[in-house]
């Protein structure tokens, strides 16, 4: 596969820079080589980090609303390159072209948010106990943010973040995945267009540090790094969580889901079979949002599964860029062996495996395309409870509703979940504090594709950050609470009396 200059040229790359260095970035459509990219050792690291916190300086004293016409203009940028940008992602990173300008489409859609954000980060005034005073909470920038994304949502993931960093009055220090830096070169140069447009934009308020782990390492040990934005799989929060800890940073992490959807007897499906599809084999399994365990009435599985197998048995499985296509690759051989390993765990385990396995190994030796399974298990074993990151869907059978909602939550996860009733209790408790366990909860709709509106992320093991919508915000910014008194007495709070004479 090559890079069409056409497609660079429209994205500001330069194909020389793309040649130069040592880290070989493939596409995962034909596993061939698409660039090879300069990585940034640490001395680079820092100093980027160093040119951070010089801009945060800066930024932290413009208006939020003048931050806020940043982001609008990075909007319109993106707006311009919504078709360049969603090709590159689906070159990079395998996902279907429909899905790649959808991404893109978050970022424009996070971008509108945050621009009016802008002018809306209020704090509260608070009644005060003592006569002659006031209170109020300000909220002020926090810091330069270190941002860690992955592969499978190369570019909207840094744009949740960054469009609310930078109104927030924060520099952003991004690290993408090894495995898709080039989709953050280009959001780089597409930032760049916007700040330039600006005028006036510190140097430093929008770093990309290329490289592996000890890249990652650097960022996240730093102290001028404020608060650490990683998204990724648990182990590698398990390791980010505590280092951040340790030296009082801040962490949102925005790790593993192993999302659940409950079909009770009396839902609509039509609808649901439509959302499994889309939410169990969309982006090859590859949404940390992804369908991985369906739980269907006992008397309703006769009629839905047979309707899910004829509709799995149809998906187009193929090149991403071409139409029609539904399913692309995986990112890598490993996925695929990670895929296969859990298939033979399901099956081991007395599950009934329908579909899995490699397709088009003729024509793609080196790409990784895999039919989608659906695994019918007897029940919620080792494997269910893990996440692996592919198109499987394994299906368990309830009778009692209680008991579905309590295997729903028996899972060391808990990031997206729904079900599909048309039973306004059911509905409601699975929504309740007894229902749903998980950072997102949904009816009549599957547990992926979410809105930019609403805040995104996840309870237990998921991390418990939240980004995105409604009042993430708060993340990136700190409080301070205020008390001024206007009067001409001194009243201690608790009514204390502490008279010298
Ligand atoms: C992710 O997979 O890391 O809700 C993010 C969704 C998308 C974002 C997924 N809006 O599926």
């Amino acid at each position: 596969m090559k890079l069409k200059k056409q497609l660079l040229n429209a994205l500001g790359l330069d194909a020389a820079d793309l040649k130069a260095g040592d880290l070989a970035v493939h596409s995962p459509i034909d596993g061939g080589e698409i660039a090879r990219l300069k990585t940034d050792g640490p001395a680079k690291v820092a100093k980027k980090i160093d040119r951070a916190a010089a801009a945060f300086r800066e930024w932290r004293e413009v208006p939020a609303p003048r931050r806020g016409e940043l982001i609008r203009l990075l909007g319109e940028e993106l707006r311009a390159s919504k078709a360049a940008l969603g090709e590159l992602v689906a070159i990079e990173n395998g996902k279907i072209l429909e899905e790649g300008k959808g991404e893109v489409q978050e970022m424009i859609d996070i971008c509108d948010f945050a621009a009016g954000l802008s002018r809306q980060l209020y704090g509260l005034t608070i009644a005060s106990e003592r006569p002659g005073h006031r209170m109020a909470e300000t909220w002020h920038p926090l810091g330069v943010v270190g941002v860690i994304t992955a592969f499978n949502f190369p570019v909207a993931v840094w744009s949740w973040n960054t469009a609310l960093a930078i109104v927030c009055g924060d520099p952003v220090v991004w690290k993408p995945s090894e495995k898709t830096p080039l989709t953050a070169l280009a959001c780089q140069k597409i930032f760049a267009r916007a700040a330039k447009r600006f005028g006036g934009v510190p140097k430093g308020l929008l770093e990309v540090v290329i490289g592996g782990r000890e890249a990652g390492e650097r960022l996240i040990d730093d102290p001028r790094v404020a608060l650490v934005s990683a998204t990724g799989s648990t182990r590698m929060g398990r390791e980010v969580g505590p280092r951040v800890a340790s030296r009082f940073g801040r962490v949102l992490l925005e790790l593993g889901g192993n999302n659940g959807m409950i079909v009770a007897p009396s839902a609509d499906l039509d609808l649901a079979a439509r959302a499994i599809l889309f939410s169990a084999v969309g982006t090859a399994g590859q949404r940390c949002t992804t369908l991985r365990r369906l739980f269907v009435h006992e008397t309703i599985e006769d009629k839905l599964l047979p309707r899910l197998k004829k509709a799995y048995g149809g998906i187009r499985i193929g090149n991403p860029l071409e139409p029609g296509t539904l399913v692309g690759p995986l990112i890598d051989g490993a996925a695929f062996e990670g895929m296969e390993r859990a298939l033979k765990r399901a099956a081991a385990d007395g599950g009934k495996v329908h579909g899995g396995g490699r397709v088009m190994s003729n024509e793609f030796p080196d790409a990784f395309y895999a039919k989608p399974a659906l695994v019918q298990m007897p029940a919620q074993t080792d494997v269910v409870r893990e996440e692996t990151f592919a198109p499987i869907l394994y299906v368990m059978k309830y009778k009692d509703f209680d008991d579905a909602i309590a295997l729903h939550n028996d899972v060391p996860q808990g990031l997206s979940s729904c079900i599909f009733t048309t039973d306004l209790r059911e509905a409601d408790v699975f929504l309740s504090a007894r229902g749903s366990d998980c950072g997102i909860a949904n009816v009549n709709i599957g547990p992926s594709g979410a809105e930019i509106g609403g805040a995104f992320g996840g309870e237990k093991e998921t991390g418990g950050g939240r980004e995105s919508g409604s009042d993430a915000w708060k993340s990136y910014m700190r409080r301070a609470t205020n008390t001024v008194n206007y009067s001409n007495a001194l009243p201690l709070a608790q009514g204390i009396v502490f008279d010298a004479g």
